[in-house]
This record gives C-alpha cells, sequence and structure tokens, in this order.
C-alpha cells in the first residue's frame, strides 16, 4: 500500500499494456509524487499538472483547448465516473499523453485513447468488440449512438474509431467556440 505499487495493480498494468514492470513501477512513482499518504488518487488539477510535468513546461502553458482536451482525456480515463482517477485509470491515460509529448492536437489524444479502449474490450484479438461495449465506450468519450448501431451486433476497430472522432467533431462544432454561421 501508499508507496509501493500493490501485485494486483502491477499484473493488472502489465496484462492489459504489456509494458515492462520496470516502466510501470517508475509511473506509480510519478503517480505518487505529490500526493499525500492517505491520498490514493488523483483530480483533474493534480492530473493536469502531472500532464504538464511530463510535457516539460509549467500547467500555465496549456491553452484553453488543450486543456479541454485533457479534461476529455480525464473523463474518458475516469472508468468509474468518481471525478478522480486511481493508479490504473491514469496510468493508462499518461500512457497516451507520454506518446503524444510533442504533439500540440488533444484530439489525437483522443483517437489514441479510443483505441486504446477498443483493445482492451478486444481480448481475443479479432479487431471487433460488440456494438453494446461500443456504445459504452462512447458514452464515456460523450459520443452518440445512432439506433443503427445498436442493431449491429459487432463493431470493427477502424469503423469504431472513425465514427466517434467524426462525431465528437460534430459536437464540437456545436458545443464549442461560438461559430458565427
Ligand atoms: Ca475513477
Amino acid at each position: 500500500m501508499g508507496n509501493t505499487i500493490s501485485q494486483e495493480d502491477l499484473k493488472w498494468c502489465r496484462d492489459k499494456t504489456g509494458i515492462s514492470e520496470a516502466i510501470i513501477k517508475r509511473s506509480y512513482e510519478d503517480f505518487r509524487k505529490g500526493l499525500a499518504d492517505n491520498e490514493k488518487e488523483l483530480d483533474f488539477e493534480m492530473f493536469l499538472k502531472k500532464a504538464a510535468d511530463i510535457k516539460g513546461h509549467d500547467v500555465q502553458k496549456f491553452t484553453t483547448k488543450e486543456k479541454e482536451g485533457y479534461r476529455n482525456l480525464f473523463k474518458a480515463f475516469d472508468e468509474n465516473r468518481d471525478g478522480k482517477l486511481s493508479f490504473r485509470e491514469y496510468f493508462l491515460g499518461t500512457l497516451i499523453i507520454t506518446n503524444h509529448k510533442d504533439e500540440n492536437d488533444p484530439n489525437k489524444f483522443i483517437e489514441d485513447a479510443l483505441r486504446l479502449h477498443f483493445r482492451m474490450k478486444d481480448v481475443n484479438d479479432s479487431h471487433l468488440i460488440s456494438a453494446k461495449e461500443a456504445i459504452d465506450i462512447w458514452y464515456k468519450f460523450d459520443i452518440y449512438a445512432t439506433p443503427l448501431d445498436s442493431k449491429l451486433q459487432y463493431i470493427d476497430e477502424k469503423q469504431f474509431v472513425t465514427k466517434g472522432l467524426k462525431r465528437l467533431q460534430i459536437k464540437e462544432t456545436h458545443v464549442g467556440e461560438t461559430k458565427n454561421t
């Protein structure tokens, strides 16, 4: 407990991502940094601060749009929707941020996040998940599903990501910055 990662968490992270134990342990140390001994989870402010650390600059340097991207990512990874990230949730989140160290477009994170979620459900590597599973993931990303989607039995990865991003975009132009049309 506390400053050492539990065997359960270690095994879970390794099985889900195939990442080496050394890296998972290092990530756990990063996760613990700034957390009091009795604190087990991160809130959004702390998450953003860590994201800034990873990118090697100050939180203040994030643009509103970038912050919004991280907010979406935070929400997406907050599996149980309690507004906090457990280590497992955090680990998957930072994995994607780290892969996009030089990337300034948070939407790219979302794409990778969608893929990762898809692959976590695709346990037998069939590149298919049930439509219900797909809709559950979309829901976490605030992506709507059509009645047609719910009639499908399975959905493949390409379709899953393409539809998801397209719908997110549509939503963004509606809800995001005001546009004069
Ligand atoms: Ca959570």
